[in-house]
């Protein structure tokens, strides 16, 4: 790999194109109406109330003073946001934030701490990767975490198995993960070697009619997802932990960052999560669960809650041995605490969420129906 050439690839300006603006053409165009002055951007990354730009010629906005007193808290504009700006001509100057597009996905969490503020950890994913290392951090319960977190926000997971070169039972592994993540990709590599890389970028791709792709990496601190945005980039463009701080388990990554690759498609690597609190549902449990709602199908009570009904099928799977109890209680934890988080918020929030996530989980349930593997 080249050396670190950063400023080469972050000063060039960008494409909207290549930054993934075909699906947000329309709404811009909408907004062009009443502010035909106004040009789109990308938030590539956010340094305290400053928004780093691409695909406009400024490299910095700040919010107007109207945003400044509307927005607040995950409504403020985030990394991956595409928002629409008044444009100067000199990459110094700072350009004003008028608009934020609506998001079209929005991964959100409650960080940990006694606040438990809700955060948008990236908005406009439209594949998300959870990495995991083969080594030691992998672990069936935190993924049935995030795989809710990733439907819930819009986006497709992808299982990222990273580290293989490490050696271990990777097909024993693959498998345990597989158990609990019905219908989604796992893809096993090695950022080090470069295994198993390709298929990753095919999730990369451009998807029907052209459409640039912008893909996340999350994940716990020190499984390499910087390691992997620069073996997909092919520079070394984000720092990444020498042994001896993975060691002591620092986080390298401190602040989220949108990329874009030379060969197309964008990601957005994040720092390592110690905890990813469930903010909203929309669907996410139901679907990272579909083996558990397809058995439900034949609970003698339509809404059955599975913790002792009678004729509860659900409950008859855990007897016969073909459901893991721990998957069931982790059912049910994640379920509670979406209902304690959404109580806790405005109702008028949790509404618009499932408004805005409804058609893609429907199109999701309906291909579950059709796909036999989906209901092992
Ligand atoms: N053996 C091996 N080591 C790897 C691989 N990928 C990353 N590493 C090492 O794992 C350590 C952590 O990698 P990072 O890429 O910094 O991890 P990260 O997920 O970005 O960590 P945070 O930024 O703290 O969230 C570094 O020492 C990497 O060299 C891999 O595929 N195999
Ligand atoms: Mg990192
Ligand atoms: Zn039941």
């Amino acid at each position: 790999m080249r050396p670190a050439s950063s400023d080469a690839i972050a000063a060039s300006i960008v494409s909207r194109t290549s930054l993934g603006f075909g699906p947000f053409a329309d709404a811009f165009d909408h907004l062009l109406r009443d502010r035909p002055d106004l040009v789109p951007a990308r938030v590539t990354r956010v340094d305290r109330g400053r928004y780093r730009l691409a695909g406009a010629v400024a490299g910095v906005g700040e919010l107007a003073g109207r945003l400044r007193h509307d927005l607040a808290g995950i409504d403020l504009p985030t990394v991956g946001d595409w928002v629409a700006i008044r444009d100067v001509d000199d990459a110094d100057a700072v350009a004003l934030v008028h608009h934020v597009l609506p998001r079209r996905t929005a991964l959100i969490r409650r960080a940990a701490g006694l606040t438990g503020a809700a955060q948008v950890v990236a908005a406009n994913l439209d594949v998300c990767f959870i990495v995991t290392s083969a080594n030691r951090d992998a672990n069936p319960r935190r993924l049935e975490r995030y795989l809710t977190a990733v439907w819930d926000s819009g986006a497709a997971p992808v299982v990222v198995v990273n580290k293989i070169d490490l050696g271990g039972d990777v097909a024993a592994l693959v498998a345990a993960l597989a158990a609990v993540a019905p219908g989604v990709p796992i893809e096993a590599v090695s950022a080090v070697t470069g295994d198993g890389l390709a298929p990753l970028r095919a999730h990369l791709a451009a998807g029907p009619g052209g459409a640039v792709r912008t893909v996340g990496l999350v994940g716990s601190s020190g499984v390499g997802k910087s390691s992997l945005v620069n073996r997909l980039l092919g520079v070394d463009r984000q720092a990444t932990a020498g042994l001896d701080d993975d060691e002591r388990g620092r986080h390298t990554t401190t602040r989220r960052e949108l990329v874009v690759l030379p060969g197309g498609g964008v990601l957005i690597d994040t720092p390592g999560m110690r905890e990813l609190g469930l903010v909203e549902d929309a669907g996410g449990v139901d679907t990272s669960f579909a083996d558990l709602a397809a058995l439900a199908d034949a609970c003698r009570f339509r809404d059955c809650l599975h913790d002792g009904e009678p004729g509860c099928a659900v409950a008859d799977a855990v007897r016969r041995g073909a459901l893991d109890p721990a998957r069931l209680r982790a059912f049910h934890r994640l379920q509670r605490e979406l209902a304690a988080s959404e109580r806790r918020r405005d109702p008028a929030l949790a509404d618009r969420a499932k408004r805005r996530w409804k058609s893609t989980h429907m199109a999701m349930r309906a291909r579950m129906k059709v796909d036999p593997k989906l209901r092992r």
